[in-house]
């Protein structure tokens, strides 16, 4: 295979299956009290495949009328977003090698007809930290490019416990997900996949 983009950082198999588990129940904790929503693009109104929630004490959404952006509360139940659990920061701790903790865990769902278009990540004013990804449950096929749309881009699966970190120039590389591979995980319950996308959103 094609050896990955300089500032990706790949660490398969990261987590064993006593790990995944246990951080999956810490993510049903996060999603009892944050529930998944489904997102909206900006503009036209249209829903995303993919179901959010977040923990940390901002999170990322959006919605028809004011598009991408962060914030403190939950945008259907209005409360604050819970912690990011102890689990996750000594993994950003451990590889993310960034000394100041994540203020951000998007929780991304994809049931096994979601996907997420080719995109950047730019909605972070510090940009010069990394972002660190969790896969977990289902596998998927993950595309990542250069620096506009139309640049080649190398494919390759995620699968779960695979932890991904994104930094450097890398950082502004477009990026999405083509496909779930329904039932390559015994996991969770269901089909499905779980992402958890660790960030720093202010300088
Ligand atoms: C490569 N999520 O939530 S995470 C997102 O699997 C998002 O749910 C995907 O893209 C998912 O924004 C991918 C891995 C990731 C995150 C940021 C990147 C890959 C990246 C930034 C640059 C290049
Ligand atoms: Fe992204």
């Amino acid at each position: 295979p094609d050896s990955l983009p300089e500032g990706l950082d790949f660490h398969p198999a990261f987590l064993d299956r006593a790990e995944q588990e246990a951080l999956l129940l810490d993510i049903r904790d996060v999603v009892a009290a944050a529930p998944l929503y489904t997102p909206e693009m900006p503009r036209s109104g249209k829903p995303l495949s993919v179901r959010m929630t977040n923990c940390g004490r901002l999170g990322w959404l959006t919605d028809r009328q004011r598009g991408y952006r962060y914030q403190e509360t939950h945008p259907v139940t209005g409360k604050a977003w819970p912690a990011i659990p102890r689990k996750l920061l000594d993994i950003w701790q451990s590889v993310g090698g960034c000394d100041r903790p994540p203020e951000a865990c998007l929780v991304n769902y994809y049931g096994p007809d979601a996907k997420m278009g080719l995109h950047q990540d730019r909605d972070e004013t510090d940009l010069s930290a990394p972002v660190l990804s969790i896969s977990l449950g289902d596998s998927c096929l993950f595309r990542v490019g250069g620096f506009e749309r139309n640049a080649p881009t190398r494919s390759f699966r995620l699968e779960s416990g695979d932890v991904l970190v994104l930094g450097g120039e890398s950082r502004l590389r477009f990026h999405g997900v083509d496909r779930i591979y329904p039932g390559t995980s015994t996991l969770l319950k269901s089909e499905g996949r779980i992402n958890l996308t660790l960030r720093r959103v202010t300088p």
